[in-house]
């Protein structure tokens, strides 16, 4: 008796109210469905490493997962999301500063901007400043990590519009099955450049939306309300291309499926 209730309660209320359900819709859709993003791990510095990156960003919870391959065994990666510059992997032939030309991490600034995130094991922290948290970080050939992350609100919002790039850190330039050689990192000086150098590297893009499709979905006969939720879904692309001129280039895909 009482569940058959809940479950009219909704219906009930619209119908008295004489609100179209398509108008509600959308607002429901965007407190459940959360940002969707992945990425490929191409490599750089010769690494041979490949992978895969998944998050969901709902509010300023980002649930987070990297599988990847190809890493130099026994040995630990330093892993981050980094945000700023143009958002974009560096071209994997790019000459850097390190020995015979090896790529250091801010080599590429320009490319894939700062630390935003640190992707570190538990307890680890997440921020720029566990950045080189070696200690918390995956060890090993290959990666298989997940975790959820509480991101500050500038990170989130960034995150959203499809800003960040995924990289794995540590690669064996000189094929000695360890860190070292005679150059020292970037980053941290008292490292060997290859303990932080990129070893792979992944654009985040914003999987497909499904928010204004549900709008229209569920329009039915009554379309005028639909129309305004689509009009105004339409205008926030559009503002969002204004604005964020290579995101919208990077989700061209997803936007192009309307
Ligand atoms: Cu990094």
């Amino acid at each position: 008796m009482r569940t058959t209730k809940k479950h009219l309660a909704p219906l009930a209320i619209a119908a008295i109210v004489g609100l179209p359900l398509a108008v509600a819709a959308p607002a429901s859709a965007d407190n459940h469905d959360g940002t969707e993003l992945s990425a490929d791990l191409g490599q750089l510095n010769d690494s041979g490493v490949s992978g895969t990156a998944w998050a969901m960003l709902e509010g300023n919870q980002l649930q987070i997962q990297v599988e990847a391959e190809g890493l130099l065994a026994d040995s630990p990666h330093a892993q981050h999301i980094h945000i700023g510059g143009q958002n974009m992997c560096p071209d994997p032939n790019m000459e850097g500063s390190g020995f015979q030309g090896a790529l250091q991490t801010t080599d590429a600034a320009d490319q894939y901007g700062g630390i935003a995130v640190s992707l570190t094991n538990e307890p680890g922290g997440t921020g720029p400043d566990s950045g080189l948290d070696i200690p918390n970080f995956p060890v090993g050939d290959t990666v298989s990590y997940e975790r959820t992350i509480e991101v500050p609100q500038d990170v989130a919002a960034d995150l959203a519009d499809g800003n960040g790039v995924v990289v794995l850190h540590g690669v064996d330039l000189n094929d000695s099955g360890a860190y070292d050689g005679d150059v020292e990192s970037d980053l941290d000086p008292s490292l060997p450049e290859e303990a932080t150098n990129p070893a792979a590297c992944g654009e985040f893009d914003v999987a497909q939306m499904s928010m204004p499709e549900d709008g229209v979905a569920t329009g039915g006969g009554s379309t005028q309300g639909t129309e305004n939720a689509g009009m105004l879904a339409m205008g926030a692309v559009a503002l969002g291309a204004g604005a964020f001129g290579v995101a919208a280039t990077r989700r061209r895909g997803a936007d192009n499926r309307r």
